[in-house]
């Protein structure tokens, strides 16, 4: 597929990569527009936040510290720029001082992305978001999901709210946005508020890989896990950097020990090509509670990770 040259990541010969405004890997910032088949966005939200906030400064911590990426995945050899139009689509709105008129605004923005046939790679912001953003691909389509985190994200209420950063994969199970025989979440621990949280995941037919449970397997059986739960459904990968123990990812919000490594990530993620990855989000990137920048550091290479088998995917459906 011959790509459209305003869609090209800016060339780190005729530019270094420290230099000029900072955009996801040095793609170009556009509007939305039908030409473009990936597009990287942030959606700096983190009302839904109820222990440390600061996801709101994740979009622009991850397109600096994404400045240092390249164009050629070192494994598969995928080079995502060269095989698809890829962009900067900028910031979904959001209020900052209103978290329903947000989740309104950031399902109205997915929905323009959606109409226009652009798959998404959302940073985040808190884990509230993966909700508009399915209400705007998935409500026609009901996908399997690849969920990583420490935490289930399927508590009914917090502090009496529905909607917040540990709900968000009931709700869309409840308003029929994925396939649920199709959901794998992958890295559980931490304490729990009761013997419940985890107990509506299996109740519906989620997979659950509890971070006991994976040691116990190992990574090879827990990716033979993950596909077969996926089956042959769209995916969207849902990534919680908590996901990640926190010596590697500090900069997050509700931070959990004895998680995954970021080298899991990457080989689960690598294991992807091949499937229909329709969008993503990573989410609860805080940096505030980073001084050495890794976590920014760390969610720029994962996303590098999704955009390639994500290319991949476009290049697959023609
Ligand atoms: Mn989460």
């Amino acid at each position: 597929m011959a790509t459209d040259e305003r869609f090209h990541q800016i060339s780190a010969a005729t530019t270094p990569r420290f230099a000029d405004v900072a955009t996801f890997m040095r793609t170009r910032r556009h509007d939305i527009m039908d030409e473009i088949d990936i597009g990287l966005m942030g959606v700096p939200f983190d009302l839904g936040a109820n222990f440390r906030t600061g996801a709101r400064q994740g979009p622009a911590g991850v397109r600096e510290a994404s400045r240092l990426i390249r164009r050629v995945h070192p494994t598969s050899g995928i080079k995502p720029f060269d095989i698809c139009n890829v962009a900067d689509l900028g910031d979904s709105p959001i209020n900052p001082l209103d978290l329903m008129d947000s989740i309104e605004k950031i399902q109205n923005f997915f929905e323009q992305v959606h109409d226009a046939g652009i798959r998404p790679i959302a940073i985040g912001g808190d884990h509230t978001i993966p909700l508009p953003i399915l209400r705007a691909i998935a409500r026609d389509n009901p996908v399997g999901i690849l969920h990583f985190d420490a935490h289930p994200d399927t508590l009914d209420e917090l502090c009496g709210t529905k909607i917040n950063h540990a709900t968000f994969l009931r709700r869309a199970h409840e308003e029929g946005l994925l396939r649920p025989e199709n959901v794998v979440q992958v890295g559980l621990r931490g304490s729990r508020f009761s013997d419940h949280d985890v107990q509506y995941g299996i109740d519906v037919g989620f997979t659950l890989i509890t971070m006991d449970e994976y040691e116990e397997m190992g990574r090879a059986k827990a990716i033979e896990t993950i596909h077969d739960t996926l089956g042959d459904a769209p995916v969207y990968i849902s990534l919680d950097i908590d996901g990640l123990d926190p010596v590697h990812a500090p900069g997050t919000g509700v931070p959990e020990i004895g998680g995954l490594i970021p080298r899991d990530m990457q080989v689960i993620l690598r294991s992807l090509q091949g499937r229909d990855i329709v969008g993503a989000d990573i989410s609860e990137i805080a940096p505030c509670f980073d001084p050495t920048g890794i976590t920014c550091v760390t969610g720029a290479n994962l996303m590098f990770e999704i955009l390639c088998v994500m290319a991949d995917s476009v290049v697959s459906a023609g």
